[in-house]
């Protein structure tokens, strides 16, 4: 914690982040973005997704098409080829931006044949030596199996790359939070949500003029959005009268670690490493707070995380507006909810694979062959001591497979584990599943 005194010398300024959105949801997310003074690029496959984007100016808006061609069809390949055919023109956009910004920002919906190639895209910009921050939406359940498979092979390479943070927004949980709303509707309302409380983040320490009793400025910001691994962030508002009750707030806290209303469910915040809390309080709420009070909440968030490293921040507000505590956590583990995303994508992608294979059964697998990324089980030769493994995870009893899949935790090679790995994750047993997950997720934060 820092008293404001010593913050003289910060102009209050906002972290400069350049915003690049991929395929159609990460150009809508751009154009929410640019609203709230970001500067922001779409880049498109399809000619039509980019000229619906009005409110962006031309020039920021930049055609990535396959010779000449219009859209990617939910062909991951497909869109492959048009970011690496493109990548001179890219990298010439937007080394301008780069030279200014303290960060890019990337931003796509995971499941479509353009906006899954985010990680391309994230190589793609790697030698303009800026950090790289991305921001993508999982399918809804009822989403098809393709899209499933795409997303999941992204994220998984996405938590693989040496990223500043990942944050995985859930459009299954936005389309619960607005029942009823029409499609074109519930994207502008979804994405609104989603970007109001970032930028907050990144404006708490000059948006509201009151006084600030402890400041989080742009640096601890950059701290926290630099967690590397996967991030959330999330606020709520409240009506109190008396001082802040630290049990009240801990419940609220909670809530939005575990992914709240816009993310991934089912993190578990013990495991983080940063976590950012700012409580902005009108002044008859802050005054009733003994100052004690903000020490004990700074070590009960130290000791909650085992450790994580903690930044807060305390606005005044003007009397009669509600109390509101916003948080950011970071450098965390996958969530449940991609581990059944995982296992659902699993399923349906072989089932899909299967369908292509009995349809066609002369057709040239060649790229199709590639997204079945859930068959490498049968590719490739394993050694001796990866059979004996393979048939440990195929036997019929489930606390065996159990305690396979945990002695592989202390494992470390990418390449040897992940055909394991992704057997487990088919497994019918939710515990050899979860614990699967749970590994990917821990080596695939390693840097690539
Ligand atoms: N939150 C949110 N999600 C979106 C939005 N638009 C699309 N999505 C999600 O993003 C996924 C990918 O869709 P698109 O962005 O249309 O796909 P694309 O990247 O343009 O890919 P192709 O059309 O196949 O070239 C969809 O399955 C939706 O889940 C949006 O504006 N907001
Ligand atoms: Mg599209």
């Amino acid at each position: 914690m820092k008293p404001a005194d010593e913050k003289v010398k910060d102009f209050r300024k906002r972290l400069k982040i350049s915003v690049v959105g991929l395929g159609q949801c990460g150009g809508n997310l751009a154009v929410e973005f640019a609203k709230r003074g970001y500067e922001s690029f779409a880049l498109n496959t399809s000619f039509s997704d980019l000229k619906s984007l009005e409110d962006l100016p031309k020039e920021f808006r930049l055609h990535v098409g396959l010779n000449g061609r219009s859209g990617a069809g939910r062909d991951l390949n497909l869109g492959k080829q048009s970011l690496l055919s493109n990548r001179d023109r890219i990298l010439s956009v937007l080394s301008e931006p780069a030279k200014s910004s303290d960060l890019f920002l990337l931003t796509a919906g995971m499941g479509g044949g353009t906006g899954s190639n985010l990680p391309i895209l994230a190589e793609i910009l790697r030698p303009l030596g800026i950090p790289i921050s991305v921001l993508v939406t999982l399918p809804a359940e009822s989403e098809s199996s393709m899209t499933k498979v795409n997303a999941i092979q992204s994220v998984n390479t996405l938590l693989r790359q040496n990223l500043n943070s990942v944050i995985l927004i859930d459009n299954q949980k936005i389309l619960d939070m607005f029942p009823g709303v029409s499609l074109s509707e519930y994207y502008i309302r979804a994405n609104e949500r989603v970007i109001k409380t970032l930028d907050e983040f990144n404006s708490a320490d000059h948006a509201y003029k009151i006084r600030s009793l402890i400041s989080f400025d742009s640096e601890d910001f950059r701290k926290v959005f630099s967690s590397r691994g996967l991030l959330i962030y999330g606020s709520c508002s409240f009506n109190l009268n008396g001082p802040l009750d630290e049990a009240f707030l801990f419940e609220q806290l909670k809530a939005i670690w575990k992914g709240g209303d816009l993310f991934a469910s089912g993190y578990d915040y013990s495991t983080a490493a940063v976590i950012a809390v700012i409580i902005y309080a009108p002044k008859s709420v802050l005054e009733a707070t003994p100052a004690e009070m903000y020490e004990r909440i700074s070590r009960s968030l130290k000791n909650q995380t085992r450790g994580a490293a903690v930044y807060t921040g305390v606005y005044e507000l003007e009397e009669g507006r509600p109390t509101r505590i916003s948080t950011m956590i970071g450098k965390m583990n996958f969530p449940d909810r991609v581990v059944n995303l995982l296992s659902q994508a699993s399923i349906e992608g072989h089932g899909l694979s299967e369908k292509v294979r009995m349809a066609r059964p002369t057709l040239d697998l060649g790229e199709v062959e590639q997204m079945d990324f859930f068959n490498i089980l049968t590719q490739g030769d394993l050694t001796e001591g990866m059979d004996a493994v393979l048939n440990a995870l195929e036997d019929e009893d489930p606390d065996v497979r159990l305690r396979t899949v945990l002695s592989l935790g202390s494992l470390n090679d990418y390449d040897r584990l992940h055909p394991l790995l992704m057997k487990a994750l088919k497994d019918n047993d939710n515990r050899v599943v979860v614990e699967a997950a749970r590994i990917l997720g821990r080596i695939g934060e390693t840097p690539i």
